[in-house]
């Protein structure tokens, strides 16, 4: 595998256990066995670390990556993957789902948690968290009910995600603190999107000075003007708050910014400073990311 990756042997086993880039059924002390798949996700993690990306980044995009087709299957639930897997997922988010109608945020925050630490944070969101987010917004929707479960929801999964820590052996490299300020514009209450994104940020070793929910612009500038980002991301959900001024005034004071979230979907970049970007998910949202901050690691 090593040589038709054109890598060190020794390399492959460090994405392993520092990444778990290895086959997905390695039993420690046994041969590796490298499937279709763990190839195409090697196959990415080379081409982005080739392209500058540090590892952990490209770890984390590469395996979103790779489990791309089967990581939206619960929402867009196109027929992709294999249909246990399908089941298993689907049977996790009523199982998020009814835990959050029972008002059972312990167990939401359980089953959240312990799918991140099994798969990370991309997988989380996309697999888990956004479905059981909108089921539980369809349910109060169609009932007319009331939204205590969703709002159980929202603080369980919040908690979980905020106890994503940073990658094995973070904090030997180079410092990339402080390089990304995350916050949501005035008016803005939507924060888990942007939260995922910090706590993939995080698992990737990019760790982001965040603000928080409805920022005036005029803290937003001030902070940029502190902290000089290379890159500050702007979340927008609903059209009513994002306000394209906001992106010209955080221009002026840092690197770059990415206006994030639906809310900016109707966004005119031809109008605004070329330092502003946007995308629309959250892996690519984590590349571009880590693209502009990438220290240049080199890997051992
Ligand atoms: C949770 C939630 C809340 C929570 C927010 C809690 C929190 N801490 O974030 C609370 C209860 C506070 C709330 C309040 C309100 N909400 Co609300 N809320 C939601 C809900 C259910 C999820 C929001 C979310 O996180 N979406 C992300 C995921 C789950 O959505 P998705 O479709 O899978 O993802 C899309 C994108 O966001 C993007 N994406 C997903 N993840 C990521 C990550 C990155 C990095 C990127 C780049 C993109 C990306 O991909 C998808 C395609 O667009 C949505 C319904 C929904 N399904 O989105 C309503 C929703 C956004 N809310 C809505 C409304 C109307 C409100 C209120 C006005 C209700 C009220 N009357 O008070 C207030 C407004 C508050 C405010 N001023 O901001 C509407 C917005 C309608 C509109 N288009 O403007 C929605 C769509 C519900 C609906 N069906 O009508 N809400």
């Amino acid at each position: 595998m090593a040589r038709r990756l054109g890598v060190a042997p020794s390399t492959l086993r460090s994405w392993d256990r520092r990444y778990g880039l290895g086959p997905a059924d390695h039993e420690p002390g046994r041969y590796r066995r490298y499937s279709e798949r763990d190839l195409g996700v090697l196959q990415l993690m080379c081409r982005l670390v080739g392209q500058g990306v540090a590892p952990a980044a490209a770890a984390a995009a590469a395996r979103a990556e790779g489990g791309r087709d089967a990581v939206m299957a619960p929402v867009a639930d196109h027929a992709h993957g294999p249909v246990g897997e399908r089941r298993s997922r689907a049977r996790l988010v009523r199982g998020v789902v009814d835990a959050a109608q029972r008002l059972d945020g312990d167990a939401v925050t359980d089953a959240v948690g312990q799918h991140l630490s099994e798969h990370g944070v991309v997988a989380t969101w996309q697999q888990l968290c956004r479905p059981a987010l909108t089921a539980l917004d369809r349910r109060v929707a169609e009932t007319g009910g009331s939204i205590d479960a969703q709002l159980v929801a929202n603080w369980a999964i919040s908690t979980a995600l905020r106890s994503v820590g940073p990658p094995q052996g973070a904090g030997s490299g180079p410092a990339v603190g402080g390089q990304v300020l995350l916050a949501c514009v005035e008016g803005e209450q939507h924060t888990l999107a942007s939260e995922a994104l910090r706590a993939a940020l995080t698992e990737a070793g990019i760790p982001a000075r965040t603000l928080g929910p409805s920022v005036p612009e005029s803290a937003l500038v001030e902070a940029c003007r502190r902290t000089r980002p290379e890159v500050a991301v702007l979340w927008s959900q609903t059209l009513t708050t994002a306000r394209p001024q906001v992106l010209r005034a955080v221009a002026a004071a840092a690197g770059s910014v990415l206006a994030l979230g639906p809310g900016w979907s109707g966004l005119d970049l031809a109008e605004l400073p070329e330092s502003v970007d946007t995308t629309d998910d959250l892996p690519a949202a984590l590349h571009h990311i880590a693209r502009r901050c990438d220290p240049g690691v080199v890997v051992s």
